[in-house]
C-alpha cells in the first residue's frame, strides 16, 4: 500500500494511474494521521511553492511530514514535492520549506527557454535502488522553472544540464526526490516508480553516465476531437480548419484508441483539442472528460487538453470560472491546458488597458497550477500586403508571396476555430500571453493546416524571436523531412502533427528514426 500526499492542487491522477498500473494500491492522505501511519509515502507536488506550503500548513501536514521524514521510512518527492524538502524557494520568498535538506530552490537564470519543458537525461552521482533496470542514458520528462540547489553535494542523486548543470534528483537515506516526472516518463519512468515501490531493491549505479545531457526535441501527436453528426465523439482533422468532407465531419478514429496507439509508437506528448469547445461548455461535455480519464490510465506521457477554457454561465445562471474548468480537466488527467479564443480576448483587453487584472484565465490558472500548465493555442492566418506600411501590425517579408504577388504579410489572430479574425497579430498576442503568465505557445497556422506542405518556418521564427517560453510548431507536416527542417531551421522546441499520423501516412516511429542522429530526440 502506497500513501499519496495529494493536497488538491493538480493532476495527481497520473501518479495514481502509474502506480496502479504497477499493481499497487494507493491510499490518499486525508488527515495528518495518515502521514504518520504511512509505510511508503509519495508526494507529487503540483503548482507553486507558496501555495503548496500554505495548504500543507492549513491542513496540519507540516509536523507529521517532518516526523515521517525523520523516521527513516521511504519517501519519494516529485518535482515540487522534492522542492518542499529544502529550506526556501525563490518562487515564494519568505515562505519556509520543510528544511529537511539544506539549500534553496532557485529560478533558472539562462538564455534558453524557461520553463525547462521536455525530455532530458540524467547523470547518476551515487548508487540508488531507483536505477535498477536502467542503462543510464534514458530521458525523463521535466517541466519546471525552478530547480534545487542543495548545500550538501552528498545528497545529489542525479544532475542534468540545461544551460548549466543542476541537481535533478536527491537521495539521503530513504528520502528520495526527482525533479523529473517518473509518472510521465513512459516505461523508464514507471521502472523508477516500480523500484521505489519494491521493498528490497538493491542500490546500483547505471552502466552509462553521460558527460552532458541534452533536452530532446519533442514530437507531439494532436487529436482534434468533436462530436460528429451522429452524436459520436471522434477524432477529426481539417484542411485549413474545415473538418467536413461531402458535408460530413471526417471521422479518423476514436480518441482513446488513437492516443494509446501514438503513445506506443513513441509520441513524446499527446494533445487533445476539443475543437467545438468555444461554443459548447466542456463541463457539460462529459465524454471529453471521460476521454481524458481513460487515456491517462494507459498513456504515461504528458497530456494537454484545449477547448472551451474560459469563464462561463450555464442555462441556470450558474457561473463557472476558467480556473474551475481547468481544474476539472486537471482532475481528469490533463497535465496542461491550452487556451485559444479566450487568450486572444484576454490579450486584447490587456493591450488596451495596460493593466494585469490577475483575474484572467491565463493569470488565475498559472498562479494555481504554475505557468508550465498553461499553453496558448494560437490560430493565425496570413494577411498579405504589398508594403509594410499597409499593415496595422508588424509584418514580415515572405519568401512565399501572396495571390497578387504581395511580398509582405502579417499574421492575424483568429478565434472560434478560425471563424473570426481579429485586429490583433500573433506576435503581439504571444508577447502579451507570456507577460500574463503563459508557459508555452502552441503555434498553429491556418494557411498550412492539413496541407502536408511543411511548417510555416517564417511564422515560427518570428514568434520564437518574440518570446522566451517554449514554442510548439504546428500545422503542415507532410513527411519526416519537415520535422528535420523545423528543428534545424527554427528554434522551436517541439513539433506537432495530426493528419499524417491519423491517416497512417507517416508513423511517429518513422519520424523518430529519421531524426535519430540528426536532431536530439527521445529514441
Ligand atoms: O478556442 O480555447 O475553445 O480552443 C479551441 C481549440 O480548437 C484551439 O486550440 C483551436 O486551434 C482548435 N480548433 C478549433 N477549430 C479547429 C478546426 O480545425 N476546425 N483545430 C481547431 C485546430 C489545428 C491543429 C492541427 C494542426 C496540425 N487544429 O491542432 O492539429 O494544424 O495539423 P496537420 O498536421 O494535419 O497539418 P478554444
Amino acid at each position: 500500500m502506497i500513501t499519496l500526499l495529494d493536497y488538491g492542487a493538480g493532476n495527481v491522477r497520473s501518479v495514481v494511474n502509474a502506480i496502479e498500473s504497477l499493481g499497487e494500491t494507493v491510499r490518499p492522505v486525508q488527515s495528518p494521521e495518515d502521514i504518520l501511519s504511512a509505510e511508503r509515502l509519495i508526494f507529487p507536488g503540483v503548482g507553486a511553492f507558496g501555495s503548496m506550503m500554505e495548504i500543507l500548513h492549513a491542513r496540519g501536514y507540516v509536523s507529521p511530514l517532518k516526523a515521517y521524514l525523520q523516521s527513516g521510512r521511504p519517501f519519494l518527492g516529485i518535482c515540487l514535492g522534492m522542492h518542499a524538502l529544502f529550506e526556501e524557494s525563490e518562487e515564494a520568498p519568505g515562505t519556509l520549506g520543510l528544511g529537511i535538506m539544506k539549500g534553496r530552490v532557485k529560478r533558472f537564470t539562462i538564455d534558453l527557454a524557461v520553463p525547462h519543458i521536455g525530455w532530458n537525461g540524467i547523470k547518476a552521482r551515487q548508487a540508488s535502488p531507483l536505477f535498477n533496470g536502467l542503462q543510464g542514458d534514458e530521458k525523463f520528462y521535466f517541466v519546471h522553472s525552478y530547480h534545487i540547489a542543495p548545500e550538501d553535494p552528498g545528497v545529489i542523486l542525479t544532475a542534468t544540464d540545461y544551460g548549466y548543470e543542476f541537481a535533478s534528483a536527491v537521495q539521503q537515506g530513504q528520502i528520495m526526490g526527482t525533479q523529473f516526472h517518473p509518472e510521465k516518463s513512459g516505461d523508464d519512468g514507471r521502472r523508477i516508480l516500480a523500484n521505489f515501490l519494491a521493498a528490497d531493491t538493491p542500490a546500483v549505479t547505471p552502466r552509462h553516465i553521460p558527460e552532458t545531457t541534452r533536452l530532446a526535441k519533442r514530437i507531439i501527436a494532436c487529436l482534434d476531437v468533436r462530436t460528429n453528426d451522429q452524436g459520436d465523439l471522434v477524432v477529426t482533422k481539417g484542411d485549413q480548419y474545415d473538418v467536413r468532407e461531402a458535408g460530413q465531419v471526417r471521422n479518423l478514429g476514436l480518441p482513446v484508441e488513437l492516443a494509446e496507439r501514438y503513445y506506443r509508437e513513441g509520441a513524446d506528448e499527446i494533445t487533445f483539442l476539443n475543437i467545438t469547445g468555444f461554443r459548447d461548455f466542456p463541463l457539460e461535455d462529459m465524454p471529453m472528460l471521460e476521454v481524458l480519464k481513460q487515456t491517462s490510465r494507459n498513456v504515461f506521457v504528458p497530456l494537454t487538453i484545449g477547448g472551451g477554457i474560459r469563464n462561463y454561465t450555464d442555462q441556470n445562471g450558474r457561473t463557472y470560472s476558467a480556473l474551475e474548468v481547468a481544474a476539472e480537466y486537471f482532475r481528469s488527467g490533463a497535465d496542461k491546458v491550452s487556451i485559444g479564443s479566450d487568450a486572444v480576448l484576454i490579450a486584447e483587453d490587456y493591450l488596451r488597458t495596460g493593466h494585469l487584472t490577475g483575474e484572467s484565465a491565463i493569470e488565475s490558472i498559472s498562479r494555481v497550477y504554475g505557468s508550465q500548465a498553461v499553453v496558448i493555442s494560437v490560430d493565425p492566418r496570413r494577411v498579405y500586403v504589398a508594403a509594410p506600411q499597409e499593415a496595422p501590425r508588424q509584418t514580415i517579408e515572405t519568401a512565399y508571396p501572396g495571390p497578387n504577388g504581395e511580398r509582405y504579410c502579417w499574421y492575424q489572430c483568429t478565434i472560434k476555430g478560425g471563424r473570426e479574425g481579429r485586429e490583433l497579430d500573433a506576435v503581439s498576442l504571444v508577447k502579451a500571453c507570456e507577460t500574463l503568465g503563459a508557459g508555452e505557445i502552441l503555434l498553429n497556422c491556418i494557411d498550412r493546416d492539413g496541407t502536408n506542405a511543411g511548417f510555416d518556418l517564417e511564422l515560427i521564427t518570428t514568434v520564437k524571436a518574440a518570446v522566451s517560453i517554449p514554442v510548439i510548431a504546428s500545422s503542415g507536416a507532410g513527411c519526416e523531412a519537415h520535422f528535420h527542417e523545423v528543428f534545424t531551421r527554427t528554434e522551436a522546441e517541439s513539433a506537432l502533427a495530426a493528419g499524417i499520423f491519423h491517416r497512417r501516412e507517416v508513423p511517429i516511429s518513422d519520424v523518430k528514426a529519421y531524426l535519430q542522429g540528426r536532431v536530439e530526440i527521445r529514441p
